[in-house]
C-alpha cells in the first residue's frame, strides 16, 4: 500500500483518532513526513482534524475517486483492484486497459476515470459518462479460458455488480441478458467485455463497466430518460462512489475467482435466479436477424439457450434482446 492509502486505511480504522507518532511508526517514516501527506490530503478536500489529545481523525471523504483511497478501503484481493488507477478523464477506460495489456500489466488492473470522452457500449454504441456522476471503470484479466467461455465473465460481472449494488443501497437489481443491470425495468448499468485471443486461448479480457451512480433525471439526454436510471434517483440520496466501487471490485473478486476455479455453475445459479430474461417470451436482435422465443437457461459457457418459436434450441452468444410480454 502506498503512504497515503496507509494513512487512510488507519484513519478509518480508529474513528476517535491515531496518533502522528503511531502512523510515523507504521509506516517508517518521519512525524513531519506523516503532516506533509495528511496535509495533501486535506488539499484533495479529505476533512482531517489534528488534536494533541487525539492526534489525527478522518471527519469527511469526498466524493472523488482517488486511487490510494480506493486501495485503502479495498484491503487485500486475490486479484482484483490490486492495482487502481485513477484518471480525470479519459477517451475510454477500455482503452487504457488495452494500452496496458499489451504493455504486459498483471491481471487485476482496474482503472476509472471522473469521464469519458468516447465511453461505449456494444457494436460501436455511445455511453455516456458525466463527470463524477457514475463509475466508468474497467479491469484487465487474464484467465485461463477457452475464447468460448468469455461469456462467462460477463454472467460472473452481471451478479457481482448486482450484489454490490444491493449492498451498499439495500435495492433489488434484476439482471437482463447478456450485459444489463436493471431496477424498475430501467438501465442503470452496463457492462462491455472486449477480448484479444488465439484460437484456443483467451490472451486477455477488458471488463468495461459503467454504473449510473449520481445523475439527477435532467443529466441523461432526452432519449435515454425512459429507459434509464441512477441509484440516486432509485434510492432518493446520494451515494457513496467510492464505497460502491470497492463493493463492486470485492464481489468481482469473488466470482472472478470461481470462474477460475471452473464453478460457473453456482454464478449461473445465482445469475438465473435474479434474471428477467429467464422463462420469459423475448426477441433476440443479431445483426439483421430476428428469433423469437422462449429463454430457457444458461448453457455451461454462458450463451443463453432460446426455445424458438419453432422448437428448435439455439444458442445465443450476442445481440439485443427484448423482453415481448
Ligand atoms: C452497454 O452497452 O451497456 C455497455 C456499457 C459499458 C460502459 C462502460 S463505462 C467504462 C467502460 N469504458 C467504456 O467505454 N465502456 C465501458 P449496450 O448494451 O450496447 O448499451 C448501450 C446503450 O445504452 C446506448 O445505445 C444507450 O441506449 C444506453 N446508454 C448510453 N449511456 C447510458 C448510461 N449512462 N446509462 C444507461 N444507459 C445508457
Amino acid at each position: 500500500m502506498t503512504t497515503d492509502a496507509t494513512i487512510l486505511a488507519a484513519l478509518r480504522a480508529n474513528p476517535a483518532g491515531v496518533s502522528g507518532a503511531d502512523l510515523a511508526e507504521q509506516m517508517g517514516i518521519s512525524r513531519a513526513a506523516v503532516w506533509s501527506r495528511i496535509e495533501e490530503l486535506r488539499r484533495l478536500n479529505y476533512e482531517i482534524e489534528a488534536g494533541p489529545h487525539f492526534g489525527y481523525r478522518l471527519l469527511f471523504s469526498p466524493d472523488v475517486l482517488h486511487a490510494d483511497d480506493l486501495l485503502a478501503r479495498l484491503g487485500t484481493t486475490r486479484a482484483i483492484g490490486r492495482d487502481i488507477r485513477v484518471f480525470e478523464e479519459t477517451t475510454s477506460t477500455n482503452d487504457v486497459i488495452e494500452r496496458l495489456a499489451r504493455d504486459g500489466v498483471r491481471e487485476g488492473v482496474a482503472v476509472y476515470a471522473e469521464s469519458q470522452t468516447k465511453g461505449r457500449g456494444r457494436l460501436g454504441r455511445k455511453w455516456i459518462s458525466p463527470s463524477h456522476k457514475g463509475l466508468w471503470f474497467s479491469v484487465l484479466l487474464r484467465p485461463r479460458l477457452r475464447p468460448q467461455m468469455a461469456t462467462q465473465l460477463t454472467v460472473a460481472s452481471a451478479t457481482a455488480l448486482r450484489r454490490a449494488i444491493k449492498l451498499q443501497t439495500g435495492l433489488s437489481p434484476e439482471i437482463k441478458w447478456p450485459n444489463d443491470i436493471l431496477i424498475g425495468g430501467k438501465k442503470v448499468s452496463g457492462i462491455l467485455t472486449e477480448m484479444s485471443a488465439e484460437l484456443d486461448q483467451v490472451r486477455y479480457i477488458i471488463l468495461g463497466i459503467g454504473v449510473d451512480v449520481n445523475l439527477a433525471a435532467h443529466e441523461f439526454p432526452a432519449d435515454l430518460r425512459k429507459i434509464a436510471t441512477s441509484l440516486r434517483i432509485e434510492t432518493g440520496r446520494p451515494v457513496s462512489r467510492a464505497e460502491l466501487a470497492v463493493h463492486i471490485l470485492r464481489e468481482l473478486d469473488r466470482d472472478y475467482a470461481k470462474i477460475c476455479a471452473g464453478e460457473f455453475t453456482s454464478v449461473a445459479d445465482e445469475w438465473e435466479a435474479h434474471c428477467t430474461t429467464i422463462g420469459r417470451e423475448v426477441t433476440v436482435h443479431l445483426g439483421g436477424r430476428q428469433i423469437r422465443g422462449c429463454v430457457e437457461s444458461l448453457d455451461d459457457d454462458g450463451a443463453l439457450l432460446l426455445r424458438s418459436e419453432h422448437g428448435h434450441l439455439e444458442r445465443i452468444i450476442g445481440g439485443d434482446v427484448t423482453l415481448e410480454k
